[in-house]
Parts: C-alpha cells; sequence; structure tokens
C-alpha cells in the first residue's frame, strides 16, 4: 500500500509539474519565423470563403503529407480571390499569433493578383493590415517576406523579387525583411533561382531556403554552397551537411507538425523525438534553430503547440523552454537596432517575471 501511494503521489507531482510547464510555454512570448499567410487560413474562414465563391467545401483529409498538402494549395488560392479575403485572412492571422503571446512574426507570402488587386497591390494590402495591426493595442510586430514558389516560371520569381526590392528600399519600409524560396519540393530547381535570389541578398533583403523537404543530396550541397540566412525545415540533410550548416552558423527553421506530417511520420512525442534527426541534431550539438507553425491552418496547430511539443519530446524544463526563444531573437530578419533591441529586452523580461 505505501508503494501505491507514492507512486500516485509521484504521478501527481509530475502531472502538476506539466501542467505548469505548458502554462509556462502558453504566457512565453514567443517569436515566429516560419509561416505561410495562405496555409495559416482558419479552415471556417476557408470554408466560409469558398461558399461565398459557390466553390466546394475543405474536407482535411485524416493525415496530411506532403502530396496532398500541395494539392490542397490551389483549392486554398481559389477560396482568396479578393482585396477583402486578403485582409480577413492576414488579420485573422495576426491574431491568432496574438493569441499563441507572438511578439514578433516573419509571415512569408507568394504575391499574386487577385479579382481586384494586381501582384503589386497584394503586397500592399498585406502591408496596409500590418500597420492597422500596428496601430492597435497589440504587441504582436509583424514582418514580410516576399515568397518565390519553386514550381512557378523564374520570370514569376524575378516580379516577385523585383517587388520586395523596390519595397525594401522604400525610404517608408519597415515591414519587407526577406525573400524565401518555397514551394513544392518535387518540382524546380534551386539552381535556377540563385540569379534572382542574389539580386535580392545583394539589394540588402535576408534569404531563407526551403531544403531538404524531399530526399536531394545534391540539391541540398548547391543550397549550402549558395549560403542562406536561414534554411527552412533541412529534413534530409546528412551529418555531413548538418555540420556544414553548424560551421557556417545558419539557423535552421523547424515546424515540428509540418515536418512530421510531410515525412509521413506519426505525429506525436515520442515519434519527434526518435523520427526528426534534424532536431535531434540541433539539440545535441546547440545549434540555432526556431520552432514554427508553417502553415497553421492546413495543419490545425498554433505556435503553443509547436513549442510544448519540442518541449516534451526532450523534457525540457522552464530555463530550457525560455533559451529556445531566447535564441530566436537573433535569427530574426528585422533590420532595426531599436526593433531588435525591444524584442530582446520583452522577451528577457517577460521570462524573469514569469
Ligand atoms: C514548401 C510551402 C510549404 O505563399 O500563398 N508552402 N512550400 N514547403 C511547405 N511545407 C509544407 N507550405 C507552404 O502560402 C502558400 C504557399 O506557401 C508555400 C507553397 O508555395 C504554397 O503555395 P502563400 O501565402
Amino acid at each position: 500500500l505505501p508503494t501505491l501511494k507514492s507512486t500516485l503521489l509521484h504521478s501527481r507531482i509530475v502531472k502538476s509539474l506539466l501542467m505548469r510547464r505548458k502554462a509556462f510555454t502558453r504566457s512565453l512570448y514567443k517569436i515566429e519565423l516560419h509561416c505561410h499567410l495562405t496555409g495559416s487560413i482558419r479552415i471556417e474562414t476557408l470554408n466560409e470563403f469558398l461558399r461565398e465563391h459557390g466553390l466546394q467545401k475543405y474536407e482535411p483529409p485524416k493525415s496530411l503529407t506532403l502530396k496532398n498538402c500541395f494539392s490542397a494549395f490551389p483549392l486554398v488560392h481559389s477560396a482568396i480571390k479578393t482585396k477583402e479575403n486578403l485582409r480577413r485572412l492576414t488579420f485573422e492571422t495576426l491574431a491568432d499569433l496574438s493569441y499563441a503571446n507572438c511578439i514578433y512574426a516573419e509571415i512569408r507570402t507568394t504575391p499574386r493578383a487577385l479579382n481586384d488587386i494586381n501582384k503589386a497591390g497584394y503586397l500592399e494590402t498585406v502591408i496596409e493590415c500590418f500597420k492597422e495591426w500596428e496601430e492597435g493595442d497589440s504587441r504582436l510586430i509583424p514582418r514580410l517576406i516576399v515568397s518565390v514558389d519553386r514550381s512557378k516560371s523564374l520570370r514569376e520569381a524575378e516580379e516577385n523579387v523585383d517587388l520586395a526590392v523596390e519595397g525594401f528600399l522604400s525610404p517608408t519600409n519597415k515591414y519587407i525583411v526577406g525573400v524565401d524560396l518555397g514551394g513544392n519540393p518535387s518540382s524546380g530547381n534551386f539552381k535556377s533561382f540563385i540569379p534572382v535570389l542574389n539580386k535580392a541578398r545583394e539589394n540588402g533583403l535576408k534569404v531563407t531556403v526551403h531544403c531538404g523537404e524531399v530526399e536531394n543530396e545534391e540539391e541540398i550541397d548547391g543550397v549550402l554552397e549558395w549560403g542562406p540566412d536561414r534554411l527552412g525545415h533541412f529534413l534530409t540533410c546528412s551529418d555531413e551537411q548538418f555540420q556544414k550548416a553548424v560551421e557556417m552558423e545558419i539557423p535552421i527553421e523547424v515546424c515540428p507538425t509540418s515536418n512530421m506530417l510531410t515525412l509521413d511520420l506519426p505525429l506525436n512525442v515520442k515519434s519527434l523525438k526518435d523520427n526528426h534527426g534534424t532536431l535531434q541534431k540541433c539539440m545535441e550539438s546547440n545549434h540555432s534553430f526556431s520552432v514554427s507553425t508553417d502553415d497553421s491552418g492546413l495543419f490545425s496547430t498554433h505556435a503553443v503547440r509547436e513549442l510544448w511539443l519540442v518541449a516534451q519530446a526532450y523534457e525540457l524544463d522552464e530555463w530550457r523552454i525560455a533559451g529556445i526563444v531566447w535564441d530566436m531573437v537573433d535569427q530574426v530578419f528585422e533590420g532595426n537596432r531599436k526593433t531588435r533591441a525591444y524584442l530582446a529586452r520583452d522577451v528577457r523580461v517577460r521570462i524573469k517575471n514569469m
């Protein structure tokens, strides 16, 4: 009987410790670095838009894999047809990030013409929403990364980067901070986009590249040789390639839920610990990484959940959970020193007061 009592007491203590840690993770000020605007759409909103446009309802598949995730994007794009749709999507994404206590978010999106706005108008609309958001009383600082879709033409890539550069160099810019190369990893190839990425970099924009979502040793070598400022996912890298990223000090954007689902692996804490080799290597070697949502709508996740998954997988205590966010302050693309200092202070003060 005494053993049973002490076991019960022990499990109660463990449970309350975990609940405290989860609450800590929730109220911690967080940073979001890898978030696709369209993929972050709330499913209710998506279906409302589809209904509005007389299109068929979206039925989320039982399990999302890389393949069916990329077949969902055209449907989501078909639902966002107007400037008003885009505004609602942007505000809801900001609200969701803010609710998860994110105080800085780099949201990425691929500009495209809608029914009532052109490509440039698309970016202007997102920025207009960011401005309006900042005028409110939320703590969240939104920033924009302009995406290039590798499955589309080089001409489209040039247009996107030109818009990004033009916006970035405008004297009033404070929102555009970088360029991203993403899209279906099985189409297009990295090498052909090097000239446009060079252009972005030469003009002062930071560059992040989706890399290693599918096996492609040669392409990963090419990306590392070019040397982006951050690496998206970096899942299928070899030990040598990981080591190269460490030597080059390139932070890795880890998106736990998305990574497990796109690799077609079970989504739970044990599976994350056992199968996410890149996260494991980052933890072991103390290499810089961020924890992000990727496509919170399609993957039904949020920023607290993603960080909590990592915390549970590695049994991190409060200090180490806070350490992940603290490290992310140094990975942001924000160029303004004052804003970065404000971020660092805010994250630290919050940790101290918790
Ligand atoms: C690569 C992804 C992605 O730009 O219309 N995207 N690219 N890997 C991923 N992992 C699952 N998730 C999203 O947002 C949707 C676009 O983001 C990219 C794809 O190009 C997708 O069409 P935006 O806001």
